[in-house]
């Protein structure tokens, strides 16, 4: 993508620029976009939220909350969901359609202490959790699992209770200020709720809850079709296939998760989507891939978002 302001998906962003590259939609279009500072993350790091609408003013409608960036090294992720933003706001007349009946409220970078750790540390590519410093037998270890620290079963199954484990559940439900701020914008937002999407990688999954039980929730169908509807889209375009189901049921148990914890606060769609980055590519798709890869991305997300008003 071209253009004065566009997006580039020729390479990874900093914390920085995204702040920066949302507040500058919000100056471009300030009908139609609205940009609020929503909390700060362990190191201070500022985190906003960008709300799209079509900006016909109508206050109240149901809306789709989105966020990327719970685990630092899932780069992907945060640039996947720039691309949604781009093409939501810059690519306005194609896709007025999904902002008649919806706004959406979208998170781009949740675990903005890590994910800069991923870029400016020093062998520090891997990191997935949070900063925030933990003591366990006189060593210090750094961050919970922001994906494993909801009071949702908080801790109850697939996480650890090692403040050194990659799945740190940390030393209560809700220890990291960047899952509180989730859980605030959850609670705020539920009402008129009627998709959660977060978004991680990799392995080319759309999982549902739930997470922390083999037993699926009352409306999984409505869960199944919306999630089946984004994997046959991508499908059709790509050739890529995704897995859809249950957490639990098609990768592994985890208590505490962003999407479990969706669900419970009342958005009755919740769902996990795990972009593609298999073999050696790894958490660490080349600058070369990300066009791709975010926009079959959208591909999907614009799929299920349709789907929605099936329902
Ligand atoms: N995967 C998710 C994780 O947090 C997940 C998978 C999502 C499990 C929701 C359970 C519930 O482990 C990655 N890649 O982070
Ligand atoms: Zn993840």
């Amino acid at each position: 993508i071209t253009g004065k302001g566009r997006l580039s998906n020729e390479r990874y962003y900093s914390h920085e620029e995204i702040i920066n590259y949302i507040d500058d939609l919000a100056q471009r279009y300030p009908k139609r976009v609205y940009v609020k500072t929503v909390g700060w993350s362990y190191e201070k790091r500022v985190l906003k939220t960008i709300t799209i609408t079509n900006g016909d003013g109508k206050f109240g409608k149901k809306l789709i909350f989105m966020d990327g960036g719970f685990h630092a090294r899932e780069w992907i992720s945060p640039a996947a969901v720039l691309y949604v933003i781009d093409q939501l706001v810059e690519n306005f007349q194609e896709n007025a359609y999904l902002l008649e009946d919806y706004d959406w409220v979208i998170l781009p970078l949740v675990n903005a202490d890590g994910y800069e750790h991923t870029q400016t540390g020093t062998l520090a590519r891997m990191w997935r959790k949070t900063r925030q410093p933990y003591n366990y037998l006189g060593q210090t270890c750094y961050g919970a699992d922001p994906n494993r620290n909801f009071d949702f079963h908080w801790n109850e199954e697939g996480a650890s209770s090692n403040p050194c484990s990659d799945t740190y559940a940390g030393p209560n439900a809700f220890s990291e200020p960047e899952a509180v701020v989730v859980r605030d914008l959850m609670h705020s937002l539920s009402d008129r709720g009627i998709m959660y999407l977060t978004i991680h990688s990799y392995g080319n999954y759309l999982l549902y809850p739930w997470g922390w039980t083999s037993d699926l929730p009352d409306n999984w169908q409505d869960l199944d079709a919306v999630a089946s509807t984004g994997a046959e889209a991508i499908k059709n375009a790509t050739g890529t296939v995704y897995t859809y189901g249950s957490s639990t049921n098609v990768l592994y148990i985890a208590a505490g998760a962003s999407d479990d914890y969706g669900y419970y606060a009342g958005f009755n769609v919740s769902i996990t989507m795990e972009l593609p980055g298999a073999g050696s590519i790894g958490f660490n798709p080349p600058v070369t891939r990300i066009e791709e890869f975010v926009t079959e991305t959208w591909i999907g997300i614009r799929a299920m978002a349709e789907k929605l008003f099936e329902l």
